[in-house]
């Protein structure tokens, strides 16, 4: 057995409170924090690399923290043994083994990735790329509130630094109207604000809103919920049109390229099943040179390395923008250099995710898999 198999896969909980309160977003769902799952894979060598997936609540996605848990259960002990350098090899063996549930192959693949760092020397911006510039802009995320407590909420953030801000509307109609004339009104007029209404909208609102807010600058993320109800309000939409929750994986991102649908897109790892399938995603996006977000569904130091990584090896003139996830929440679960000025973040640069992990301030694993 060679000196990068896999001996051991432990998996530990970690509960994670937003620093900001209860995080709202279309429909009413609402989260209090992050419910996430960390994964440590050992090669026979000693190495270690770990992995995180959180994903916001059980509403967001297709994905609940347990579910992954159990996957991982079933999975971690037939790939004991394995080829942890293989990361392709890897991701087809987890498909073969188990269908879908591409979140919970996500903490796995990423701790792959972290090894295959560690094991060469390269940061996963160099594995995944090459790093274009320094620094990733970062946007921060305005839950839905009344009007003037997210015209606040804006301005708050500002004052933090962030340039970019994105609106969560999708409720009513007219209140979400009202939101986005709200914040735009609060704000300094070069900042670059996206309208999310997290696929709650029908094509009639969704047409509603287009025509209120005509004069106002923004671009507009997953109004619809179905893909077929995106593509028929996109002949009404002269604004960017961004999707998040329906890029679920390559084959819709090539029929949205195909349609016309999309001028953007926001790949989240855990929706595709980790960095590996991000970066094909990733890829094909930039074929066509479409604006590109990388991030994920949540998480703290660990997943915010993933993505940002990833981030940084995509050509800056398509990236659009990124979050910091780690700063969302008031726990940590690594050291890691993120250096946050004037809205834009540089990442740590060891290799792997460059953070260093303190498993055991994590508790006890709560499973273990070991050869
Ligand atoms: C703002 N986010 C990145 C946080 C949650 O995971 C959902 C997501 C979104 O785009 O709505
Ligand atoms: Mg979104």
């Amino acid at each position: 057995m060679s000196a990068t198999a896999i001996s051991s896969i432990r998996i530990h909980r970690q509960w994670q409170p937003f620093r900001d309160g209860t995080y709202r977003c279309s429909g009413g769902r609402s989260a209090e924090g992050f419910d996430s799952t960390i994964v440590e894979i050992t090669s026979r060598d000693g190495q270690r690399g770990y992995g995180e997936m959180a994903p916001l609540g059980s509403f967001y996605d297709p994905a609940f923290a347990e579910g992954a848990r159990a996957a991982m259960r079933e999975l971690a002990p037939q790939l004991l043994g394995a080829d942890a350098s293989g990361v392709e090899a890897l991701n087809r063996r987890m498909d073969l083994l188990l269908k879908g549930h591409p979140y919970a192959k996500s903490a796995i693949d990423m701790a792959l990735w972290d090894l295959a760092g560690k094991h060469s020397g390269l940061s996963l911006a160099s594995m995944s790329g090459g790093a274009e510039g320094d620094s990733l802009a970062l946007y921060r995320s305005i839950a839905q509130q009344a009007p003037d407590a997210m015209a606040a909420r804006a301005q708050k953030y500002i004052a933090e630094g962030y340039r970019r801000l994105q609106v969560k509307v999708g409720l009513d109609v007219n209140e979400d109207i009202a939101r986005l004339e709200a914040v735009r009104a609060a704000i300094p007029s070069d900042t670059v604000l996206f309208c999310d209404a997290n696929a709650s909208w029908g094509t009639s609102e969704t047409r509603q809103f287009l025509m209120a807010t005509g004069n106002l600058d923004y671009t507009l993320e997953q109004p619809c919920a179905s893909y077929e109800e995106n593509l028929a309000i996109r002949r009404a939409c002269e604004r960017p049109l961004v999707l998040d929750e329906t890029i679920d994986g390559a084959d819709v991102l090539l029929r949205a390229i195909a349609d016309g649908l999309v001028d953007g897109i926001t790949i989240k790892l855990a929706r595709v099943g980790g960095l590996t399938k991000a970066k094909l995603v990733r890829d094909i996006a930039i074929a066509r040179n479409l604006k590109i977000t990388i991030e994920d569904t949540g998480g703290a130091e660990i997943d915010t390395a993933a993505y940002c990584g990833l981030m940084l090896s995509t050509p800056e003139i398509l990236r659009q923008h990124t979050v910091d996830f780690h700063n969302w929440v008031t726990v940590s679960n690594a050291k890691a250099d993120f250096r946050i000025a004037d809205g834009e973040m540089t990442l740590p640069s060891g290799p792997g995710l460059g953070v260093e992990v303190d498993i055991e301030a994590l508790g006890e694993p709560i499973f273990q898999s070991a050869l």
